[in-house]
């Protein structure tokens, strides 16, 4: 299947909701549409004054247009490649995390580059387990660690392995933390700082992985990971299946970060390259 067809079809449930814009001529039928699919009253306001200040007669289009302009804003730009590049991965448990790392370390792979994860989610005891078998099939080096294990050393016995051997990129998986709970955010804090100390201006990225079923919660998640870890990305997982998939706009509105990638089923091959242009056409057909 083509990428776009596979988002599309991801997207299906969500398509539904914003279905009946189309049809709609009228900006209050559309302020409606608009809150029914998660897009937040702050944000539907926003985009109401927008289309009326266009003066478009087509709503769909303006609407569209607006929508792209929020989800692409080029918020951060990418820093230059450094050896090895640090890609730190937090996010709540069962967001996605040890999932989408070993999607992400098929996606570098099938670039031609050498991939080492760090387990240093050393909080479940099954959290390592499961990533080695993940690691296995997708062929790629992992730094073990065992439950309890200070997660901060395993994070820099992978970063010292990555150096001495050359490898392109460090994927580092972390422990399941709720943001309500002080002492998880501070364990994030310090493998952050593991990594600065290993280069100062490490990790190179610190993505949130984002479940789209959270839907409107999301975004408070997403603040408060951002606030204390100075986020320099965000991964949307879960969007197959879920009707919550508009939530990805008011996220990077409020937050100002980028979708670098999302996750569209469980499988190796179900993460996508963040592309906003087609998310709306999925999304919205014209
Ligand atoms: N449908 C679907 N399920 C996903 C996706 N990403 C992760 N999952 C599932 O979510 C569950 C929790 O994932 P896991 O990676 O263990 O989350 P973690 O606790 O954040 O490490 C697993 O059952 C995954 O298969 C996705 O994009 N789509
Ligand atoms: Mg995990």
């Amino acid at each position: 299947m083509v990428v776009f067809d596979k988002l599309k079809e991801a997207l299906k449930k969500t398509r539904e909701l914003f279905k009946p814009i189309k049809e709609n001529k009228n900006l209050d039928a559309i302020e409606e549409i608009l809150l029914s699919a998660d897009i937040g009253v702050g944000l539907t306001q926003h985009l109401i004054k927008q289309i009326k200040e266009s003066n478009s007669q087509n709503f769909v289009f303006a609407l569209r247009e607006n929508l792209i302009k929020i989800l692409s804003c080029p918020y951060q730009t990418t820093p230059e490649l450094v050896k090895p590049t640090i890609i730190m991965i937090v996010g709540v448990p069962g967001s996605g995390k040890t999932t989408t790392i070993a999607k992400l370390a098929n996606y570098f792979q099938k670039r031609d580059l050498r991939v080492l994860i760090s387990a240093s989610d050393t909080y479940r005891a099954a959290a390592a387990k499961q990533l080695g078998i993940w690691a296995e099939r997708v062929n790629a080096e992992i730094v073990w660690s065992s439950p309890g294990q200070d997660p901060g050393a395993v994070t820099y016995d992978a970063l010292s392995k990555a150096q001495a051997h050359n490898f392109d990129i460090v994927l580092i998986d972390t422990a399941g933390r709720l943001h309500t709970r002080k002492d998880l955010m501070e364990e994030a804090k310090k493998i952050k700082r593991v990594c600065q100390k290993f280069r100062a201006n490490a990790p190179d990225e610190i993505w949130l992985v984002l479940d789209a079923n959270f839907g409107q919660n999301g975004i408070a998640q997403a603040r408060i990971f951002h606030q204390e870890l100075n986020l320099t990305g965000l991964i949307v997982t879960k969007l197959d299946g879920t009707a919550k998939g508009g939530i990805i706009v008011p996220i990077v509105w409020e937050l100002k970060l980028p979708v670098r990638f999302i996750g569209i089923g469980e499988g190796l091959d179900d993460l996508e390259e963040f592309d906003s242009h087609q998310y709306i056409a999925a999304l919205i057909e014209q």
